[in-house]
């Protein structure tokens, strides 16, 4: 394999990796059953286009960064699963447009998905891993974790918050572009919630700026910024390809490198202003 240029490379993303969320037109999903739940309006047409976003992981290293006031300067902030502001302003800012939250989030009752009012802020998107490549309707039936229930229960009570599903097409679209780009085999599991909300809003931005996915001079073995449990897997990755998803990045960052050191900071431009 050659190695592709960078721009090459943001390129195949925009093309190849298709960010549609699930519709009441999209089967199995086009019953009247799922139009009482499904959003009508897509993502676009919900939040309209940011000129300047942020994305904010949820690592340990972004303890004492400093980095909320910068962070709430932008249009747009993503934020993934149970990552709290309260408490936790000066570090990673308070703003938060969108939450991406994995389908294990939403269905497990311990994560009092349903109950803690730090989803009710935003817009929420779910995501589920799904086999390779398969079918829609195949994995309808047999979902990794089975939140469609909770999903339903939390837009009875939410009706006028903005709740999507992810398509699951996307995942793999973007785990392929990862392996024709990695010179190791990478497990068949899909990318994690940092890289899908990555390239969300890479649809959605002219520009984003990315904290903390690549580590700073902060890195640190606490897996969240808001718990105390240290866990090396959280930044390198187990289940989810996270070592090649940051080498990914790192290969397509437009900002300066010294950035990533002092800030833990990545920009990235918009497909929307990609020449290909
Ligand atoms: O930890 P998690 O991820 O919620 O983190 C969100 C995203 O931030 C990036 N990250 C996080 C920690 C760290 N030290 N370095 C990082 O780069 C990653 O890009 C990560 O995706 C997930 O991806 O959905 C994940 O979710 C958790 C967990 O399910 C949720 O937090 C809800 O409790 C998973 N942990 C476990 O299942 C124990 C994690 O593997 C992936």
């Amino acid at each position: 394999t050659t190695k592709l240029s960078p721009e090459k490379l943001l390129c195949q993303l925009r093309d190849r990796v298709n960010v549609t969320m699930i519709h009441g037109s999209d089967g199995p999903f086009n019953t009247s059953e799922w139009q009482k739940y499904l959003p009508e309006k897509n993502l676009s047409q919900e939040v309209g286009h940011f000129r300047q976003c942020a994305v904010v992981s949820s690592a340990g290293a972004l303890k004492s960064s400093h980095l909320g006031p910068e962070i709430d300067t932008h249009d747009a902030v993503l934020r993934f699963n149970g990552a709290p502001t309260i408490g936790f302003q000066s570090d990673v800012g308070e703003k938060t447009t969108v939450r991406l939250v994995n389908s294990q989030l939403v269905t497990v009752k311990e994560q009092k998905f349903l109950t803690d009012i730090l989803y009710n802020t935003g817009i929420l998107i779910v995501w589920d891993p799904a086999p390779y490549h398969a079918e829609i309707h195949q994995w309808y039936r047999k979902p990794d974790y089975n939140f469609f229930a909770n999903y339903k229960e939390y837009r009875t009570r939410h009706p006028k918050q903005p709740f999507y599903i992810l398509n699951p097409k996307m995942q793999w679209e973007l785990w392929d572009i990862l392996q024709e780009n990695s010179l190791e085999d990478i497990q068949p599991n899909p990318p994690s919630s940092g890289m899908l909300g990555i390239v969300i809003m890479m649809t959605l931005c002219d520009e984003v700026n990315i904290y903390e996915f690549l580590p700073s001079k902060r890195q640190t073995d606490i897996c969240h910024y808001y718990q105390r449990y240290h866990d090396r897997a959280c930044t390198m990755g187990a289940y989810h390809p996270l070592l090649f998803e940051k080498n990914l990045v790192k290969r397509v960052n437009q900002g300066q490198n010294e950035l990533i050191y002092t800030h833990g900071k990545v920009t990235l431009p918009g497909f929307r202003n990609m020449h290909c």
